[in-house]
Formats: C-alpha cells, structure tokens, sequence
C-alpha cells in the first residue's frame, strides 16, 4: 500500500511540475533601477519549499509574474533546511517565507494565499514609491 501511495504522488508531483512549466507565467519587464531596488527589497526574504506541493507552485509562479529573485530553500530533501524551518517557523509546513527585516528580526510566514499577498503589497508599494 505505502509503494502505491509513493507511486501516486510521484505521478501527481510530475504531472504538476509538468504542466507548471508547459504553462510558465511570463516575468514582468521593469527598468533595471526599479528591478535592482526591488531585489534589494527582497534580499532578507527566502521562501523555503517542496518542488512538487501545489501551494509552493502557486508561490513560486506568483514570484515568476512579479520577477522577483526571492530565494528558494528546498525543505523536502534538506535536512538541515527542514531543521531551520522547524526551529524558526515551528512547524514542518510549506510553503513558508523566512522575512529578515533590515534590523535582524525574522518573522516566519505560512499560508500561500498570505505570502502572495505580502509580495503583491510589496511590490505595489516600491513600484509606487
Ligand atoms: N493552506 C496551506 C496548505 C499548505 C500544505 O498543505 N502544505 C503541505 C505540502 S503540499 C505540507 O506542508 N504538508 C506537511 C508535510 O508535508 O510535512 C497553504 O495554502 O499554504
């Protein structure tokens, strides 16, 4: 039973990697000033993550749509990832965003729909600024 449930999910996992690269979301084009300052922005953020879950995916593309060069942690075959999101988030569960303030702090955010919606505000902000 436990090879059909591995089997299964391999088979969901791929057709999902598939189908999010046959469907990649175009990257928004900005001017390199506006581009640099957005990544430095985002230079404290790191989005810790399995390749295959659903929810990383519909973040991932989110950060794909608004060319943000956030980077991804890979807690599903890192233990030594898996152990940070753990001890700083408090819980095995993805996707999770690591937020590094410019003072240190380091808040750990869970929920896709929160995350893409704390990146969407941050963007607008530093598109309006
Ligand atoms: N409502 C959550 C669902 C996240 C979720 O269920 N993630 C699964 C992976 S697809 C998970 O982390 N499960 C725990 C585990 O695999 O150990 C979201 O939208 O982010």
């Amino acid at each position: 039973m436990q090879i059909v449930i591995k089997i299964v999910r391999w088979v969901v996992g791929s057709l999902i990697l598939f189908f999010n690269w046959v469907f990649t979301p175009r990257s928004i084009k900005r001017e390199t000033a506006l581009q640099a300052t957005i990544d430095q922005q985002t230079a404290g953020l790191s989005l810790y993550q399995y390749p295959a879950c659903p929810f990383c995916v519909k973040v991932r593309r989110a950060m794909k749509r608004n060319s943000l060069n956030i980077q991804t942690v890979d807690a599903k075959r890192c233990e030594t990832s898996k152990k940070e999101l753990v001890e700083g988030g408090g819980k095995l569960k993805v996707p999770c965003l690591r937020v590094e303030e410019n003072t240190g702090e380091v808040r750990w955010m869970y929920e896709s729909s929160e995350i893409i919606s704390y990146l969407e505000d941050k963007v607008s902000v530093l598109q309006a600024a």
